[in-house]
């Protein structure tokens, strides 16, 4: 797993796991304990959550998020309502593909690991924790809850103890098409790797062609992501649908391991520390940090909007969290817009947004109504051309 020492061109889920602190035990605090737990939801450098739920309209469980991880485990009294569904499958007959779309049993998403719908197996921790950032949503006073509670996570697993590089890579492509296929909103990727792959990049441009918005790691690598050498992938692929994710502590500095890079990585988020669920084996919740975290906090934020506004395009989702987030002196020259999640800012310049165009245009007239009506795209991110791929030479994990 993702240690010091791993090769370079290790295909990682990007959490510092020698940071990790479990935490037993907790399950009987009170709700506003363990929310309080939380500094990424409520610390002054925090996202704001809370106040933000207050002021938005919209079910979190309309929006569907692809957690392309280690499987999530659903069994977590915080995570069971927050499972997407394939009710062709649900209802369906077992060891029959119900649905055709080309995966048997494949009810909550898929486990390309074990090749199996049936079980969504998370033998790490890491995706239960970062499904608990966006779309934990406990409903009986004692847990947590995620930035967009409920929001549906569909789960699909590319990472596990005895996955080489080249196999994550593999399930990871086969993922992002399966995300496409099954009507995601949001695909999470808190991994990632060193080298380009031809594969992955098509992959991610039909998940743009499809308007599927990608949250994807900066990386924890301590490097500066805007040059070539260092390019982490997926975030670094430049597509129009990305948003890059760098992270912070508690006090709105750097995590040291995060990747940086004024042009290419987009906000930060918390990834220091987060408080979160894990696999109810490891004893329901623990602290994580990396980007990996700060990735889901991003993810939550998109969710809340799209929960609110489902008509809004990627493109304006995306430069809406960047351009509302808070600009923060410590991460100059770090991040593109030097600035840092809130979601807050986020739901109320949505707000604001929906408020001044619901005012500045007229009802239609008569005549009007008649004219074909037509769209203007309304993309305004540069749609970066690959550079020029390095040898594909698929990733290795050296454990
Ligand atoms: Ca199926």
């Amino acid at each position: 797993m993702a240690t010091k020492g791993v090769s370079r061109i290790a295909r990682l889920v990007v959490t510092l796991m020698f940071f990790t602190t479990s935490m037993q035990d907790v399950y009987s605090s009170t709700a506003s304990k363990l929310m309080s737990k939380s500094w990424g939801l409520v610390g002054a450098f925090g996202v704001d959550a809370p106040k933000a739920w207050s002021k938005h309209r919209g079910a979190c469980s309309s929006v569907t998020v692809a957690v392309i991880d280690t499987g999530v485990d659903f069994s977590h009294p915080d995570l069971k309502n927050s499972a997407w569904v394939n009710k062709k499958e649900l209802s369906g007959k077992s060891g029959q593909d119900d649905d055709a779309n080309g995966y048997i049993d494949d009810v909550y998403g898929y486990d390309f690991v074990e090749k199996t719908g049936k079980v969504s197996v998370d033998e790490h921790g890491h995706g239960t924790h970062i499904a608990g950032i966006i779309a934990a949503n406990s409903t009986n006073g004692k847990g947590l809850k995620g930035v967009c509670p409920g929001a549906k996570i569909m789960s699909l697993r590319y990472h596990g103890p005895k996955v080489s590089g080249a196999q994550a890579l593999e399930y990871t492509v086969k993922a992002i098409h399966y995300a496409i296929k099954n009507g995601a909103n949001i695909i999470n990727y808190s991994g990632g790797g060193r080298y380009y792959s031809g594969e992955e990049f098509a992959a991610m441009k039909a998940a743009e062609a499809a308007g599927i918005l990608v949250v994807a790691a900066a990386g924890n690598e301590t490097s500066n992501v805007d040059k070539q050498e260092n390019r982490y992938y997926p975030a670094s692929y430049g597509l129009s649908n990305i948003i890059s994710v760098g992270g912070i502590d508690a006090k709105g500095i750097k995590v040291r391991s995060s990747n940086w890079g004024s042009q290419s990585v987009d906000i930060a988020a918390p990834g220091k520390d987060i408080f979160s669920t894990t696999t109810t084996k490891k004893g329901l919740y623990e602290m994580l940090t990396g980007t990996s975290q700060a990735t889901a906090f991003v993810t939550g934020a998109a969710a809340l909007v799209m929960a609110e506004d489902p008509k809004m395009g990627y493109a304006k989702v995306k430069e809406l969290i960047i351009e509302s987030g808070v600009k923060t002196k410590s991460l100059s020259g770090l991040v593109r817009t030097s600035s840092r999640l809130s979601v807050l800012s986020v739901v109320e310049t949505l707000k604001k947004q929906n408020t001044v165009v619901k005012r500045a245009v007229p009802k239609p007239t008569r005549a009007a109504k008649k004219k074909k009506s037509y769209e203007r795209s309304t993309a305004t991110w540069q749609n970066h051309s690959p550079r020029r791929p390095k040898p594909q030479i698929h990733p290795v994990l050296n454990q």
